[in-house]
């Protein structure tokens, strides 16, 4: 496994609209991203991912394009952008850029032409079918609606659109398009970005001839799907191996098998991946079912793909709240879930404010929410009949607005976020949850974090050790240690509200034990066992006995 930058990079995500507003409108901006890079460079990282901040009707928060050469005057402008690649650059970090070449934005002028008629020179640039019977072509639901068909009436045909009715998808059969998309990731490239983060980008090709899906709740049909491997390694041959950058594609429905075509060393397709067996199929903490995804996709990966370690995003709730203890043990448990995302083998992603333990939201009403996803869901369930309190109740877990609620600066007005009105509301507990708080705090999740990133830089065994789970079946300690060459680490977690133990299994027991980073002030190790209080978190080196 050759040593390279990207696999050593911990990568910051950036969802500059919540991130610190300049011009106080209530959103984020590029210039707020650029006052507060300082911040970020102290924390550490290395890579910093900005969420799409391309020209946009902003249905889907930016994941609706409309001019893939323009930035929406919301975000700043293409002056204000090259600032920020400058000043990331000038800092030693790295910028990648969101690529969402699945779909546009129903306003982008390619598809106002392609709708236009049904023999516009577009026309093929978007998927068209005439009705089936009278109805939509099958019966494919699509992520944020009831079908993955509209009906354009001028036309009399339906388009296909895998999101909103707003995003229509590319056809990726036609070479055209293929051939602009390459040339607007050139123009991005040439700028001197160093990558992409490339949305849902295994959706890319469609099955043939659409057939009707026996059950279209589960859409992993629109993903993984013959073609995709082909469009890819075109993408490596024509855009991407003509420069030092690093992709990470976001994968849903993948598993470690299908994962690996799209990542292996090999395949000349993408560097690493996110993929979803937790994030989409585990609501809430299971650890059984954590250990069972992590060592599939040790088995999968390792040695030959690089796979990617997240527990939250801008579309997953914060990790503190969904799959920790958010309450009394908040700062010990988001510690743990921290000591245990960059210990596992894979790039580790930090969403912004993660490092001070932000937690999830939960808003009074629906009119306080603006995802797109949450509110189609809520309109669809409230009109089949569903009680609008109880439907609101289900969604409130999984909202992805939960992730989106602006950074916490400081206790004063809106945390510091905006002199405006805020475009979201902020979580209540930023009194006590915020970055200043945080920075003078020595034990703050903060600080912690910095020391994590700081490992990483210090021991190659973080990056490129192996695995062994030694707590397989135990449902609450998680056991593990990581081995390159002659240096051995044991991370130990205990992600349980109760106190716990851990029986230092035989083939360990002969090792002194030199802890390396720790989430309370007193360990209890003896020769047998490690007791454990609650959410506690440690690495330690093992060091043969003399
Ligand atoms: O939110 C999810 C499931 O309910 C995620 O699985 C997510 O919708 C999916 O992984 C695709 O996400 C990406 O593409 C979407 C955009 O809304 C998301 O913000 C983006 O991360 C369409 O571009
Ligand atoms: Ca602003």
């Amino acid at each position: 496994m050759n040593q390279t930058w990207w696999k050593e990079a911990v990568v910051y995500q950036v969802y500059w609209r919540s991130f610190y507003d300049t011009n106080g409108d209530g959103y984020g901006d590029l210039k707020g991203v650029i006052e507060k890079l300082d911040y970020i460079k102290r924390l550490g990282v290395d890579v910093i991912w900005l969420n799409p901040c391309y020209e946009s009707p902003d249905r889907d928060n930016g994941y609706d394009i409309s001019d893939y050469y323009g930035v929406m005057e919301k975000a700043g402008n293409i002056d204000i952008w090259e600032e920020l690649l400058k000043e990331v650059h000038d800092r030693g970090m790295k910028l990648i850029m969101d690529l969402v070449v699945n779909h546009t934005s129903d306003q982008h002028p390619w598809f106002q032409e392609s709708r236009s008629s049904k023999d516009n020179p577009k026309r093929d640039w978007y998927i068209w079918k005439d009705p089936v019977d009278g109805k939509e072509p099958n019966n494919w639901r699509s992520y944020f609606t009831p079908s993955t068909w509209e009906l354009d009436k001028k036309t009399n045909q339906y388009y296909f659109h895998s999101f909103a009715v707003e995003q229509p998808d590319l056809n990726w059969k036609n070479e055209e398009v293929r051939e602009e998309i390459y040339r607007m990731m050139r123009y991005w490239l040439d700028k001197g970005i160093d990558g992409f983060r490339m949305d849902v980008i295994n959706l890319l090709a469609k099955i043939e001839d659409y057939p009707n899906a026996a059950k279209p709740e589960h859409i992993n049909y629109l993903g993984n799907n013959p073609g995709i491997h082909e469009y890819l390694q075109e993408m490596h041959e024509k855009v991407l191996r003509h420069y030092d950058i690093f992709t990470v594609g976001e994968i849903p429905f993948v598993t470690p098998e299908d994962g690996l075509l799209y990542v292996g060393e090999d395949r000349k397709e993408l560097h690493t991946l996110f993929h979803f067996q937790v994030a989409d199929d585990m609501p809430s903490w299971d650890m059984l079912r954590y250990k069972e995804i992590q060592q599939t996709w040790y088995d999968g990966l390792f040695g030959k793909g690089w796979n990617s370690q997240f527990l939250n995003n801008h579309d997953h709730t914060r990790q503190v709240t969904r799959y920790g203890n958010d309450k009394e043990y908040r700062i010990e448990s988001a510690k743990l879930l921290g000591t245990m995302v960059h210990t596992m083998p894979g790039m580790p992603y930090i969403f912004q404010g993660e490092e001070i333990g932000m937690t999830g939201v939960r808003f009074s009403s629906i009119e306080d929410y603006n995802d797109i996803a949450m509110k189609n869901k809520y309109k669809e369930l409230v009109e089949n009949g569903g009680d609008p309190e109880k439907v609101f109740e289900s969604l409130l877990p999984l909202s992805r607005d939960n992730s989106r609620t602006p950074m916490q600066w400081n206790d004063s007005g809106h945390a510091g976020f905006t002199t405006g009105t805020p475009w979201i509301k902020l979580n209540p507990n930023y009194k006590e949850i915020n970055v200043e708080a945080a920075l003078k705090d020595p034990h703050s999740v903060f600080y912690y974090y910095q020391k994590l990133i700081q490992l990483r830089k210090e021991h190659p065994v973080m990056v490129y050790g192996n695995f062994t789970d030694f707590s397989k079946g135990h449902e609450t300690i998680y056991a593990y240690t990581r081995e390159l060459e002659n240096e051995t680490w044991l991370i130990v977690l205990n992600h349980s509200d109760e106190n716990g133990q851990f029986e230092i299994p035989n083939d360990l027991s002969d090792k002194k034990m030199k802890p390396i980073l720790h989430n309370y002030d007193t360990m209890m190790i003896d020769d047998h066992k490690i007791e454990l209080k609650p959410h506690e978190a440690m690495i330690l080196e093992l060091q043969l006995k003399e």
